[in-house]
């Protein structure tokens, strides 16, 4: 599978928005991921549906919507997002995440379902008829600049490990949180597909984002 990079626009410069994700589509990155709290699934509020639906109109690369916001099927229909974009919900945060999924795909664009750092992987077994792409949180989501969990890469290759066992190797594994380099290195070789990618590797003082995107590709 590809590896590819999805670019967390919560640490970009919101002051200048439309620059910013032209500069990250420039820079190389294959998704904008866009983190979207409520202050009660997580302790922390950042962008919201208009925002996603605004960088929509203006983005000619895909989108990766991370909602961190709970029974987020209230929400969904808010979002102006098409077949290459994806729409991702917490396990958590919805008692009746299947019948989410399913709202998701009938509304046109991919899903992914995320996982907490402490949420078994088998919450994954019998739903992945309807997900395109898991979620291995490798921090507590909530805030940029923490730090990666001790089982993260213990949890990476199990996911993998499993998803290849119940015949879905192909369904991507996304990690979020804390992908320095050296961690997109090691979630790499444990099998991560998709890196979101933060403070910690590509919003760099004095670092241009097309060489930081350069150096990521090459670590993989
Ligand atoms: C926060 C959110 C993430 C962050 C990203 C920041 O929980 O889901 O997508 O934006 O992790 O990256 P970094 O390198 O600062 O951890
Ligand atoms: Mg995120």
């Amino acid at each position: 599978m590809d590896k590819l990079l999805s670019a967390s626009v919560m640490c970009a410069d919101l002051t200048r928005l439309q620059d910013s994700i032209f500069e990250l589509e420039n820079a190389g990155v294959d998704y904008l991921h866009i983190d979207i709290m409520d202050g009660s699934f997580v302790p922390n509020i950042t962008l919201g549906f208009d925002l996603v639906n605004a960088i929509k109109s203006i983005a000619s690369i895909p989108l990766d919507v991370h909602m961190m916001v709970n029974e987020p099927s209230r929400f969904i229909d808010r979002m102006n997002l098409d077949e290459r974009d994806y729409l991702c919900v917490h396990y958590e945060a919805d008692i009746h995440v299947q019948r989410t999924l399913a709202q998701i795909r009938d509304k046109g664009c991919k899903t992914g379902l995320a996982l907490n750092p402490q949420t078994p992987l088998d919450s994954l077994e019998y739903l992945t008829d309807y997900i395109d792409m898991a979620l291995i949180m490798t921090v507590s989501p909530g805030f940029a600049g923490q730090k990666l969990f001790e089982g993260a890469q213990r949890k990476t290759q199990q996911a993998r490990e499993l998803l290849d066992k119940w015949g879905c190797s192909h369904i991507p594994i996304e990690v979020d949180g804390n992908i320095s380099f050296e961690n997109g290195k090691k979630l790499s070789r444990c099998g991560a597909d998709i890196f979101v990618l933060g403070t910690s590797s590509l919003f760099i003082k004095d670092k241009e984002m097309k060489q930081s995107v350069r150096d990521f590709r090459a670590v993989l």
